[in-house]
């Protein structure tokens, strides 16, 4: 079988989501850091000319940047195995992703760099893994985790903000412990497109780093269990009494997925309208914006108030690009399909998200994500 090879690395977060895919897809793969002069000179050219983690290369020289487009690439090619059929399956199992690559940053960045005692001397092992060997190793590493301790920041986790992102984080891990005590996987037996989502801020981050892994490991075993099957070619169901590797039978959506989005919402639903205020009061203000422009990172703060305090976050496009899918998923329903993906959205308080959109849509030429 011919080979990918995935740029990515051990502690990042997006790599976590293409590497468990190509993983639970049987693809055969060979993982490597993007340090060599073959990533620098040809690989990144070809992305579009942006460095990053996960970017594929397969055995005929493609190369595939963003985790998302990979999944899209392979899910295509077979059959979209990993795609439930059913409306609410397949609507949830789109949400979980966008919330899984856009709505767990604060946690995430929060517990691995607000506890150097723990993981200092980790992370500056993994930062400096990642940078190409030769002179200066050490000071490009220390200033890229720098760019990471500002980037998380910028995701809202300040002093300030602290006691707030550990008490919901420490609420969401029985509610996800409680799901996995329940079921393999998010929708059932086998992982779907939301799972591989939310394997990206659990693994590199949450399920990885010292502080937030001894976390997991002592309150959260079921959800621990759920990071390592992500990571294993089998199933890994041997705890569970149903072995059968489906979905959830008849589009059944079980409670425990419902009380989890309704905790995630707290903050999701907040976060993802500010974005859209901030990016849509950007578009406007834009009197240049032609159509193929690449989408930056963020384009201002996203501003709400939760539990009396107040979070100031990137309003990101990419969570706009990744929403769309859902919003689409639901605009291809019929009528009465919609009335029951609506009820379920609802009973999660996250119907919302229906309507919370960009004034532009954005796509993807060149391997980047542009303006249309
Ligand atoms: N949208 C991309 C985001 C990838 C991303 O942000 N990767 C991080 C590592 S987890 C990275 O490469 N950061 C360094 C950079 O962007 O220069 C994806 O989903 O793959």
């Amino acid at each position: 079988m011919s080979e990918i090879t995935l740029y990515g690395s051990p502690l990042s977060l997006y790599t976590g989501r293409a590497r468990s895919y190509l993983i639970k897809a049987g693809l055969s793969y060979r993982e490597t850091t993007p340090t060599s002069a073959h990533y620098r000179d040809v690989v990144v050219h070809k992305a579009g000319g942006r460095q990053g983690v996960p970017t594929i290369e397969t055995s005929d020289s493609e190369v595939i940047r963003d985790g998302a487009a990979i999944i899209d690439h392979y899910e295509a090619l077979a059959g979209h195995p990993f795609s439930p059929t059913t409306p609410k399956q397949r609507l949830l199992s789109r949400l979980f992703d966008v919330i899984g690559a856009e709505g767990l940053l604060r946690p995430a960045m929060h517990y691995r760099w607000n506890f150097p005692e723990q993981n200092l001397d980790f992370l500056t092992f993994h930062f400096q893994s990642m940078m190409p060997p030769g002179p200066n190793r050490k000071e490009k590493a220390e200033a890229a985790a720098d760019r990471m301790r500002a980037a998380c920041m910028g995701f809202g986790a300040v002093p300030d903000t602290f006691e707030l992102v550990e008490s919901l984080y420490l609420e969401l891990l029985p509610k996800l412990n409680q799901h996995f005590a329940d079921h393999p996987y998010l929708l059932g037996g086998k992982p779907c497109i939301g799972d591989f989502g939310m394997i990206a801020p659990l693994y590199g981050h949450l399920g990885r780093d010292p502080k937030p892994l001894s976390l997991m490991q002592t309150q959260a075993i079921r959800l621990f269990r759920w990071v390592e099957r992500m990571n294993r070619p089998e199933l890994d169901v041997g705890e569970f009494e149903v072995q059968d590797g489906q979905y959830l039978a008849d589009d059944q959506i079980p409670d425990t997925l419902i009380d989890l989005l309704k905790h995630i919402a707290i903050d999701f639903v907040p976060e993802t309208r500010a974005a859209a205020n901030c990016i849509n009061e950007w578009i406007e203000q834009q009197d240049d914006l032609p159509s193929g422009t690449p989408a930056s990172r963020g384009v201002g703060m996203g501003s709400f108030e939760l539990r009396g305090v107040t979070i100031n976050a990137l309003a990101q496009p990419y969570r706009f690009y990744l929403l769309k899918r859902v919003q689409d998923e639901y605009d291809q329903l019929s009528g009465s399909d919609q009335t029951a993906v609506a009820d379920l959205l609802s009973s999660c308080d996250m119907l919302d998200l229906l309507d919370l959109k960009l004034s532009r849509d954005i796509g993807r030429e060149n391997n980047l994500e542009v303006w249309l």
